[in-house]
């Protein structure tokens, strides 16, 4: 092909590409209040095209990235108190997370139930269906946390692991990770904190000095805990991680790999991109634990200030948000969702509560709330919900 003919050729590509993206919701647009995601960092961005063709699957191939990686590890590591015996598992995120925390539970207990609260992820479901693994869900106390007599209630012989939620998708509640923590002790339970929202929130609102609930390795009931870089970490996805107690835990999802150049390869993937280790390793050396200190601080203020913005409007909010999610109290959330979005506001519908999801990600600030807040008393008042 002629030189021409070749740009013209590539020309055309980008152009069908760029119509198919022009019809993707932008963070930039201000618009989205229903994403745990937000715009990556600009030196996440330049990051990630830098190591676009390195693997972590073959470590030996890329030694510089596997050192990146480590060192993403023990920043988490150290955000959430781990002991030196502990160590992590770079993974695609909360999902990821969740199904390695409950397949090394179950290989190290050889047990098939999970004892989960009513308002873990959806990720839970997969894992039953998945390991062939059987939920006992705990409801929750009138805080939409979990219930901690009724985990009492729960425990069996057949027990494999107890999970607890620091930051529900739906709510932002955090479990009594405290007490759970004691009684999985007591016990001598696996227990797993998804922490994959709230990990880089809570250890930031307590620096601030908010009153929030202890939920990380501080706690010796903790057995692993999932954190996930790409929602308020600000890095680019995919990016989460799997922290365990004991680094000797790997071994049991660990197996034997030919062909690539170690001896064993642990977790569940094979081939992992290098790029969205080096995104989060650049963002987090370049907030550091000051930036993100700042970044809550301001998601904090903008979620206060749409809590009172809600309640002026004569709406009420689900519970007090612990962190920047906001549930308010519908009659019928769904038909206000859809009016939101021929408005141009993507927000969440949560049938299950009646209710709506509103996230404050460092994306979403005062002046797009002041412009949110008159469109959503207007659909309410023409649905009756006012
Ligand atoms: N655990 C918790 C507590 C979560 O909130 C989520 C996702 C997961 C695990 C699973 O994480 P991954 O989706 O990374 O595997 N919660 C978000 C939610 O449902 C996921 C999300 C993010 C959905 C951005 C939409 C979106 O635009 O809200």
């Amino acid at each position: 092909m002629s030189n021409k003919r070749v740009h013209d050729a590539k020309n055309e590509i980008l152009q069908e590409l760029t119509r198919y993206q022009t019809q993707d919701f932008s963070f930039t647009s201000g618009h989205i209040l229903g994403s745990m995601c937000t715009q990556p960092h600009p030196i996440a961005k330049e990051a990630y095209m830098k190591f676009l063709e390195t693997n972590l699957g073959d470590p030996q191939l890329f030694p510089g990235t596997k050192t990146i990686e480590q060192k993403v590890l023990s920043f988490l590591l150290d955000l959430t108190h781990a002991p030196t015996t502990a160590a992590g598992h770079i993974v695609g995120g909360g999902t990821e997370s969740n199904i390695t925390s409950m397949w090394i539970a179950k290989v190290l207990t050889g047990k098939r139930e999970i004892i989960i609260p009513e308002s873990a992820h959806f990720s839970f479901q997969k894992i039953a269906s998945l390991m062939d693994m059987k939920l006992s869900s705990i409801p929750l106390t009138t805080k939409f946390v979990m219930d901690i007599t009724k985990v009492k209630q729960a425990i069996t012989p057949e027990t494999a692991a107890v999970v607890g939620i620091a930051g529900s998708t739906e709510l932002g509640a955090i479990d009594p990770i405290p007490e759970l923590s004691d009684l999985c002790r007591e016990e001598h339970l696996f227990f797993h904190v998804d922490a994959a929202f709230g990990g880089f929130v809570i250890p930031f609102l307590k620096r601030l000095g908010y009153d929030v609930v202890d939920f990380d390795f501080h706690l010796p009931g903790v057995s692993s805990i999932s954190i996930d870089a790409h929602k308020m970490g600000c890095a680019a996805i995919p990016l989460g991680a799997l922290l365990l107690r004991k680094n000797m835990w790997l071994d049991a999802i660990s197996v034997k790999s030919n062909c690539v150049s170690t001896e064993w390869q642990a977790g569940i993937l094979g081939t992992r991109s290098g790029g969205p280790v080096a995104a989060a390793y650049a963002i987090i050396k370049y907030l550091g634990k000051e930036g993100y200190t700042n970044l809550v601080k301001q998601c904090m203020e903008t979620t206060l200030y749409t809590e009172e913005r809600i309640r002026q409007v004569g709406l009420e909010v689900m519970m007090e948000p612990t962190m920047n999610v906001i549930g308010i109290r519908l009659s019928h959330p769904r038909t206000i969702v859809e009016k939101l979005t021929k408005l141009g506001w993507k927000v969440n519908n949560l049938d299950r509560i009646s209710s709506i999801r509103v996230v404050i990600m460092p994306h979403v600030t005062k002046p797009i709330i002041d412009k949110f807040i008159p469109d959503l008393q207007k659909v309410c008042q023409e649905s009756g919900e006012l």
